[in-house]
């Protein structure tokens, strides 16, 4: 049985879209990263980090389970496990890595700086806002221009590398982008949009997620001092 350690973040939603897709039996252990479940000793014994998601697998390889932490790492052992959504040829599945590489490096990283400078900090700071905020239009312009060539991020086919990128990409108001100026990624989304087990994946236990922070939420998912 496939476990997945989750929240309704876009990291988590990534990894419920895969398993949604591949129709993939599985379980949901949901980590409240609001109320401190990721330093709890069970749930860092799988992810150092402290960080969903996180994926467990009875049925590892050679039968043997494994543990998986980091939604990329993931993403690729389930499209190993099932043969989907990443091509077998050297040079596709290279160029969907290397896609997928570009959301955790960039995508992930400065669009989840825009949120926090812009949404949950609790002091205002220009330059960092800004700082994200042209970032996340930089990153938009770079996944427009490759969109304007290919229909999906990596190709002509739909793969994890595209999953990866969706659910960062629907926050795109919260970011303070307008896609009008991004037509290509915007039919994209539009285009995956409708896929129903994307749907299905980006709802998965949506009703759980909170509308805002409270301090004492806020300081245990950002104070990291305030652990020790
Ligand atoms: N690089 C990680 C990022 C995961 C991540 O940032 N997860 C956030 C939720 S979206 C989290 O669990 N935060 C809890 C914390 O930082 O304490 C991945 O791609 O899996």
């Amino acid at each position: 049985m496939i476990t997945l350690y989750y929240a309704p973040t876009p990291n988590g939603q990534k990894i419920s879209i895969m398993l949604e897709e591949c129709g993939l039996p599985y379980e949901t252990q949901l980590v409240n990263i609001l109320a401190g479940d990721q330093f709890k000793p069970e749930f860092l014994a799988i992810s150092p980090n402290n960080k969903i998601p996180a994926l467990t697998d009875s049925d590892g390889p050679d039968g043997e389970p494994i543990s998986i932490f980091e939604s990329g790492a993931i993403l690729i052992y389930l499209a190993e496990k099932t043969g989907r959504f990443l091509p077998s040829s050297p040079r596709e599945r290279m160029n969907v890595i290397q896609w997928l590489m570009f959301q955790k490096a960039s995508v992930g990283p400065m669009l989840g700086q825009n949120h926090h400078f812009n949404d949950y900090a609790s002091e205002q700071i220009p330059y960092a806002q800004q700082r994200y905020i042209k970032e996340t239009a930089r990153i938009y312009g770079v996944m427009d221009k490759q969109l304007g060539q290919n229909e999906f991020i990596a190709g002509d086919e739909y793969t994890i590398a595209d999953m990866a990128i969706f659910p960062w990409v629907v926050n795109y108001k919260r970011q303070s982008m307008d896609m009008a100026n991004f037509p290509n990624l915007n039919r994209w989304k539009d285009t995956l949009k409708v896929r129903p087990a994307l749907r299905r994946g980006m709802d998965h236990f949506i009703r759980t997620r909170q509308k805002a922070m409270s301090a004492e939420e806020k300081k245990t998912l950002f104070d990291v001092d305030a652990k020790e």
